[in-house]
């Protein structure tokens, strides 16, 4: 008898192990495009010869000896950016100016004929280093588009760059996650604008730093956004159409840009940069014009709350420190998060769902904390419903919900609705894309129970993260 009902519970434990995972719908992303979503903030620093001529586009002519940061410390940068969220720095190694801030073999542009210690001092370095000793990633803006160099117009050029490229991914500052190509470019000294040799300059980034995410308009590892505002799209796909496409002038729509393509043909999220005030390079002006913390909140919700990773700027003074003007509210408005976000009001809940695929898919995988545990449908059950019971009364005004990515992006529309203490249901929102993380504000909310009710998706939702939360600092409303 006892070996009968051992063989029950074993046959059933097969029969719950053979439930297979939904397979993967659509574009994917590598496991380098996971974790770098996971970084969600990142801190972008812009630093060269602006910083101490105040413009935002040096013209490449400015002598070596402007460059000349009185009190650089690379480490203050690290442990602002570690203490205000960021998991990751990158730096304009080279901006448009074509001024290095490394002593690169292939430019006389660069920090080694400047007075900034004596000419033997490498930024790249330093900031690499206090990067690592904050556990910090570090990555590089080197600026395709070069005022300064001779080249720059013929074919020469692409030679240069590649060369420079290689100066810095040859592991002399370890491990580089993010590459940043932006797409200005502008003529060379012969009136013509270069042609840049695009897929060399990938392989050579990969053929160094192969786990390295490379941002451009299209890629290949993460697009730009489509503006400078801090805003990604409301429906926010990130999967992209890239074929037939360049960064720059070649570059998608910005609209595009801005939402991705429903069924895009590659994983290339949306990386939101924007700058903590007017510039992208530190002015004296400035100081004063650094954004509110209402307004940071804001650019959190429509970045980091619209599946996109911040890219926030915070640019070195002419000391070479970060102003404390810019690192004062870079501390309130992590303290405004930690707030905000501490409590999941949903924890605890008991969770249950309209279908479940099986015992490892079941519905309260949503709040187990794990990001690899997700609720899941069967194969052909794409509309469903998940139900969190409060068991209790909540007040909230934000709800999050995620998409488990490494099978790719599936839901076009969802709702929320909540029950209120009069034990009527009300939708509470609408909206279309999950992705990685989403964040929608609500009007403040006070309910026993919560669900979340995916009204579209191209396969079984997978659902693998869920909050309430409650925010009485920013007045963040969308439209
Ligand atoms: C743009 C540049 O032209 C701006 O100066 C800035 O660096 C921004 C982040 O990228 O393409």
């Amino acid at each position: 008898m006892r070996k009968y009902s051992l063989l029950i519970v074993a046959s059933a434990l097969v029969a719950c192990a053979r439930v297979a995972a939904p397979e993967p719908y659509g574009a994917i992303p590598s496991p380098q495009q996971v974790e770098w979503q996971k970084m969600e903030m990142n801190m972008f620093a812009h630093f060269g010869p602006n910083t101490f001529t105040g413009m935002e586009w040096g013209l490449g002519t400015e002598a070596e000896d402007i460059f000349n940061p009185t009190d650089l410390d690379c480490g203050q940068w690290a442990s602002i950016a570690k203490a205000a969220g960021f998991k990751g720095i990158i730096i304009t190694g080279k901006h448009h100016d074509g001024f290095c801030l490394w002593p690169n073999p292939v430019s006389t542009h660069t920090v080694a004929r400047s007075p900034w210690k004596n000419g033997k001092g490498d930024v790249l370095k330093e900031l690499s280093d206090a990067c690592a000793a904050e556990g910090l990633k570090f990555g590089v803006y080197i600026s395709p588009w070069d005022r300064n160099d001779p080249h720059y117009g013929t074919p020469e050029y692409n030679d240069v760059y590649v060369e420079t490229l290689k100066s810095v991914h040859d592991g002399t500052y370890g491990e580089i996650f993010e590459q940043w190509f932006d797409g200005a470019n502008g003529e060379g000294p012969n009136g013509k604008k270069q042609v840049y040799d695009w897929p060399r300059f990938h392989e050579t980034v990969l053929s160094l730093q192969p786990k390295a995410i490379m941002f451009s308009d299209v890629g290949p590892g993460c697009r730009w956004v489509g503006n400078e505002s801090g805003v990604a799209g409301r429906t926010n796909w990130s999967s992209l159409n890239t074929k037939g496409f360049t960064p720059g002038a070649g570059s998608p729509p910005t609209d595009t840009l801005n939402q991705g393509n429903v069924h895009g043909d590659t994983w290339h999220p949306a990386e939101t940069d924007v700058s903590i005030r007017p510039g992208w390079f530190w002015r004296e002006s400035e100081n004063s014009k650094v954004k509110s913390l209402e307004k940071l909140l804001s650019i959190y919700y429509t970045s980091v709350g619209r599946n996109s990773l911040l890219l926030l700027n915070v640019p070195p003074d002419n000391r070479g420190r970060i102003h404390p003007a810019d690192s004062a509210r870079l501390i309130e408005f992590k303290a405004a998060l930690d707030e905000i976000f501490s409590e999941n009001l949903a924890l605890g809940a008991k969770v249950t769902a309209s279908n479940v695929r099986g015992r490892a898919f079941k519905p309260s995988n949503i709040l187990d904390g794990n990001h690899d545990t997700y609720w899941a449908t069967e194969d052909g059950v794409n509309e469903a419903y998940v139900t969190f019971d409060l068991k209790g009364v909540k007040t909230f005004n934000r709800v999050m919900v995620q998409e488990y990515i490494p099978l790719g992006q599936r839901v076009s529309s969802f709702t929320i609705e909540a029950e209120g203490v009069d034990g009527v249901w009300e939708e509470i929102a609408r909206e279309t894309t999950i992705g990685y993380k989403r964040i929608v504000p609500t009007e403040k909310i006070t309910a026993s129970k919560v669900r979340v009710n995916i009204t579209g998706s191209y396969a079984p939702p997978v659902i693998n993260g869920f909050g309430l939360y409650l925010d009485n600092i920013s007045g963040y409303n969308e439209e």
